[in-house]
């Protein structure tokens, strides 16, 4: 058993959740992030649910584990996870990062490097407080993709990689507007359903978790894996699209692209090319709105959080 206090501090980037955890959390040994993760998981996971489900958190926080990084150049290590599990890169997670390291004092504007579980992204504090980070490679791994609902509908939608898997389809069955979120949530369930049960996988057989609608102008909308929706533009997701963009010639290395997320709230993006590799980078804000010390009381029967 561990600490019983858990020291935390939440933000919101574009209206998304991030929950640090500064301190009290699990005693990961492994080396790499990658493998951390897998420590998290199989041992720990009950942590990860205490600090971001109910009663404390809600289905749409993501937590960030701030760890040791394996790399020394980097300024930390981090591994982001939300009500269902873990997730390989999180771009609101990321901006929120950076804010509450920048809140604590820890990092001045400039020029820092974080550490994750899928690779290191490269993070600028802007003198104003906005962020930018520049991300792991993207890349579209598949275009065109039809997968059948029930309806007998075919939707028709891209399989590209922003740090997380995400099928990324222009098709919505209504105006993309936060008045149609629950119609939204239930068509992007039944695709994300539908995607492993038609055999549809990221690389190497990966599941695809994260459905972007994202229409060719105006905003997105991305379920994440816990069926609930991103309330920024989603970071990974807005990487994974910008990826696809310049894939078909849509958009040219160092083109600004502006997206707006559900609430209207915008990230601004572009690609950079190097090694014929594409590099997105992100900019946007999170506020810092909350310190405090999460208590784990063994009395407590939600002591670890609602689980399903
Ligand atoms: O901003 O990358 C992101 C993200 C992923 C899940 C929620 N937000």
């Amino acid at each position: 058993m561990y600490t019983t206090r858990i020291s935390v501090i939440d933000s919101h980037t574009a209206g998304e959740p991030t929950r640090v955890v500064l301190s009290g959390g699990p005693p990961l040994r492994s080396a790499s992030l990658a493998d951390r993760v897998e420590e998290f998981r199989s041992e720990y996971d009950r942590f990860r649910s205490a600090v971001v489900n109910e009663p404390r958190g809600s289905d749409a926080v993501v937590g960030a584990l701030l760890c040791e990084p394996f790399d020394p150049t980097c300024a930390t290590g981090v591994i982001f996870f939300n009500n269902v599990g873990y997730l390989g890169m999180c771009g609101h997670g990321t901006i929120g990062v950076a804010a509450t390291l920048a809140h604590l004092g820890r990092i001045a504007p400039g020029s820092h490097r974080f550490e994750t579980p899928v690779g290191v992204v490269t993070v600028e504090l802007h003198p104003n407080g906005e962020v930018s980070f520049d991300s792991v490679a993207s890349y579209r791994l598949a275009k065109g993709v039809e997968v059948e609902l029930e309806g007998s509908r075919t939707v028709r939608g891209d399989v590209a990689w922003g740090g997380n898997w995400f099928f990324i389809t222009e098709d919505a069955p209504c105006p993309v507007e936060f008045s149609h979120v629950e119609q939204l949530t239930d068509y992007a369930w039944q695709l994300r359903r539908a995607l492993p049960a038609q055999g549809i996988t990221g690389s190497g057989g990966a599941e695809i978790d994260h459905i972007e609608v994202s229409p060719p102008t105006g905003r997105n909308f991305v379920l994440c894996p816990g069926r609930s929706y991103d309330r920024s533009p989603c970071g990974t997701g807005t990487s994974a699209k910008l990826a696809c963009l310049y894939a078909d010639g849509k958009l040219a290395a160092g083109q600004l692209f502006r997206q707006p997320g559900i609430l209207g709230t915008v990230f601004e993006g572009s690609v950079s090319i190097r090694d014929g590799q594409i590099f997105p980078r992100i900019r946007g804000r999170a506020y810092v709105n909350s310190e405090a010390q999460l208590i784990l009381d063994d009395a407590d029967p939600f002591v670890w959080g609602i689980r399903g």
